[in-house]
């Protein structure tokens, strides 16, 4: 049985009112073995900024074999996995996301995507198994994103891709494990509990599979919140921040949080696929066409240290919206 630590936080400041139960069947599903697959992702990042990969090339025994060494560590006792901790960057975290005062119903790793870095002395998992899946899951990404630039008509199809394919990408790995939430008792049964609360991701493009547990809910462009199915054998694909500004705003970075679930625990791995720390952000002039840019230009170091001091739900691009 999974123990968080002691409850420091009370469960009242995690728990939001449980307005969306319902899932969602209009997800965006792009099936990447089909011709006309790059017009189908340049819609979903324009309409939803998320979208549902299948015949992505990844072998699930990938996907099972880390999601089996994950739940071994994350069974591990508290203490155990507390020495591979606190995430500073890298390493074990239990509750706390972030350095400003963020919380949520959940314990995870991150990790270096650089899966032969020193810095994965924090990871527990077998190199083989990490590299394995991050090296696929990455090679994914540069294809989505070259067919994203092919699908927007822009040149060199590698603009996109070449940011996080770069050897100095500044790409991060996560693995977020959400114990099943305790019960908020019979007059809340109209709450739910954080998990991860809602946030964008700062970084290009973020790369999620979860077992089959529920949790994960993005927000429409209207302001509604929606609960996404869960897919253990696809992935969920996030436009993040810096993909925002370079297409000026054409596509979105989606508002997403995952919702704690009373019975079930979710195992979600996510790879964050970041520029290097010197690349300059800016809209592309071949997407400004004529119109205003809508942001100024910055380094990926800049708008990661603006970020990293945030709380999760702020909005992080607003101060680099030119006014
Ligand atoms: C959101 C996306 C990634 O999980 C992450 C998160 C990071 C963290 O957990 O340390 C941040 C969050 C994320 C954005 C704002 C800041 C930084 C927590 C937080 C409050 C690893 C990332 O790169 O940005």
């Amino acid at each position: 049985m999974v123990v968080l630590s002691k409850p420091a936080i009370e469960l009242e400041q995690l728990s939001i009112a449980n307005n969306c139960s319902t899932l969602f069947p209009g997800v965006p599903l792009v099936d990447l073995s089909i011709p006309d697959s790059k017009t189908q992702l340049v819609k979903a990042c324009e309409e939803f900024g998320f979208f549902k990969v299948i015949n992505h090339g990844v072998p699930f025994e990938y996907m099972r074999d880390l999601e089996s060494e994950a739940l071994k560590f994350f069974s591990l006792p508290l203490p155990d996995k507390q020495r591979a901790g606190p995430p500073n960057p890298f390493g074990y975290g239990n509750k706390k996301i972030g350095q400003s005062g963020d919380v949520g119903w959940l314990e995870y790793l991150l990790l270096n995507s650089n899966t032969e870095a020193d810095f994965n002395k924090f990871s527990p998992f077998s190199v083989c198994v990490l590299k394995n899946y991050v090296s696929a899951v990455k090679k994914m990404a540069f294809e989505i994103l070259e067919m994203l630039a092919d699908g927007l008509k822009i040149q060199p199809r590698n603009v996109f891709s070449k940011l996080v394919m770069d050897e100095q990408s500044d790409s991060v790995f996560r693995v977020n494990h959400y114990p099943p939430c305790p019960d908020l008792g019979e007059s809340n049964g109209s709450r739910n509990l954080i998990g991860f609360g809602e946030h964008t991701d700062p970084q290009v493009i973020s790369v999620l599979r979860s077992n089959n547990t529920s949790g994960f809910q993005i927000c429409l462009k209207d302001g509604n919140w929606i609960s996404i199915p869960p897919d253990h054998s696809s992935f969920f694909i996030n436009v993040g921040d810096s993909l925002q500004v370079m297409t000026n705003g054409r596509f979105k970075s989606v508002r997403h949080r995952v919702v704690a679930n009373s019975s079930k625990s979710r195992l979600s791995m996510i790879y964050f696929g970041g520029p290097p720390l010197s690349e300059k952000i800016a809209p592309l002039p071949s997407l400004i066409k004529g119109e205003d840019s809508l942001y100024k230009e910055f380094t990926w170091f800049e708008y990661k240290k603006s970020a990293y001091k945030s709380r999760l739900a702020d909005n992080r691009l607003g101060l680099f919206e030119k006014i």
